[in-house]
C-alpha cells in the first residue's frame, strides 16, 4: 500500500489496498486518514460485506433513515444514485448537491464517510471537498473573535424545502424527530486534536447574535470556507472509494445530465460524536 499526496495534506490516495487488511495495515490506513482528511481509495475490489466490515474498524456504523435508499439486505450501506428498476428507485437521486458535511442537521453528526463508484457519468457529477482546517486558519482574528465560543443553528425544518425543493415536505414525525441542533463553529477534532471551521449548508443563526447578522455571518462563513484554495475537486474512476472526515471537511456532489447518464454510488457511514467546542479544555487526546 502507497500513501500520495493530491492536494496538500488535505487529500492523498491510496493505491495498492486488498481487503481484508491486517492489523498493521490497517494502522497505517487510520494514520493516514488523521493526516489527509480525504483519502481516496484506488481501484477498490470490494463486495457490499467487505465494505461495511473495512468501515467498521473506524468505528461503529450509522444506519440511515428512513431505510428507502439502503441496499437491499444491507441497511449500513446508503446508495446514493439515479438509476432505477423496474420503475424503482434504487437510491437517492441528487443526494448532497450543496455544501454539508453529513449528520450535521443532527446532535450527533456522522464522523465520517466512505463512498465507492459502481457506475459513472462520463461527465460531470465529481465530488468537491472544502478543508475546515485550512480555512479555520486562513479566518482574520476579527472573525475568530466573533466566533469563539459561539455555536450555529442547523435546522432541518427551515431548510428542507430550500435544499430538497424535489422531495415531500417534512411531516409533523419527521419534524419531532429532527429538531434544530447546535454545533460549535470552532470545532476541536477529537482525534488530531486541531480546530476547523464547522459549518454547511442547514446552519441559519448564531447563538447570542440578533437574527439578521447572525443570518449574515452564517452566509458569509459559508462562502468563505469553500473558497477555492480549500477545494479539492475529486474526478471520480471507476472503483474509487473515498473515505472522508466530516469533523474537518465538508462536501458537495456536483450536477450531472441524470435524465441520460447512470451515476450509481454505495456508501457506508460512521457514528460520531457530540462537536466538541475548541476554546473548551482540551480532553486527552486519543491517539487512533
Ligand atoms: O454523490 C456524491 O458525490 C456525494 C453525495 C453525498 O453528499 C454523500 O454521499 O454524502
Ligand atoms: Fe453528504
Amino acid at each position: 500500500m502507497v500513501v500520495r499526496p493530491l492536494q496538500g495534506e488535505f487529500a492523498a490516495e491510496v493505491i495498492g489496498l486488498r481487503l481484508p487488511v491486517d492489523d498493521a495495515t490497517f494502522r497505517d490506513v487510520e494514520l493516514a486518514w488523521l493526516r489527509h482528511p480525504i483519502l481516496v481509495f484506488r481501484d477498490l475490489q470490494m463486495t457490499p460485506q467487505q465494505h461495511i466490515a473495512f468501515t467498521r474498524r473506524f468505528g461503529p456504523l450509522h444506519i440511515m433513515e428512513p431505510l428507502q435508499y439502503n441496499l437491499p439486505g444491507y441497511p449500513e450501506i446508503f446508495v446514493v444514485s439515479n438509476v432505477e428498476e423496474g420503475g424503482k428507485a434504487l437510491g437517492m437521486k441528487r443526494a448532497g448537491w450543496g455544501w454539508h458535511t453529513d449528520g450535521e442537521d443532527k446532535a450527533i453528526p456522522n464522523a465520517g464517510s466512505m463512498l465507492y463508484a459502481l457506475e459513472l457519468p462520463p461527465e460531470g457529477g465529481d465530488t468537491l471537498y472544502a478543508d475546515g482546517y485550512a480555512a479555520y486558519e486562513a479566518l482574520s482574528a476579527d472573525v475568530k473573535d466573533k466566533i469563539r465560543g459561539r455555536r450555529a443553528c442547523f435546522s432541518r425544518i427551515k431548510l428542507h424545502h430550500v435544499h430538497y425543493p424535489h422531495l415531500p415536505a417534512l411531516t409533523e414525525e419527521d419534524k419531532r424527530k429532527r429538531p434544530d441542533v447546535w454545533h460549535p463553529l470552532e470545532r476541536r477534532h477529537p482525534k488530531s486534536g486541531r480546530t476547523a471551521l464547522y459549518i454547511g449548508r442547514w446552519a441559519c443563526a448564531i447563538e447570542g447574535m440578533p437574527e439578521d447578522e447572525g443570518a449574515q455571518l452564517v452566509r458569509w462563513l459559508q462562502e468563505f470556507s469553500v473558497r477555492p484554495e480549500f477545494v479539492y475537486r475529486h474526478r471520480w474512476r471507476l472503483h474509487d472509494a473515498v473515505l472522508w472526515d466530516n469533523r474537518c471537511a465538508q462536501h458537495c456532489a456536483t450536477p450531472f445530465d441524470d435524465a441520460k447518464y447512470r451515476r450509481h454510488m454505495l456508501r457506508t457511514t460512521l457514528e460520531g460524536d457530540a462537536p466538541m467546542m475548541a476554546t473548551s479544555p482540551a480532553r486527552s487526546l486519543a491517539s487512533p
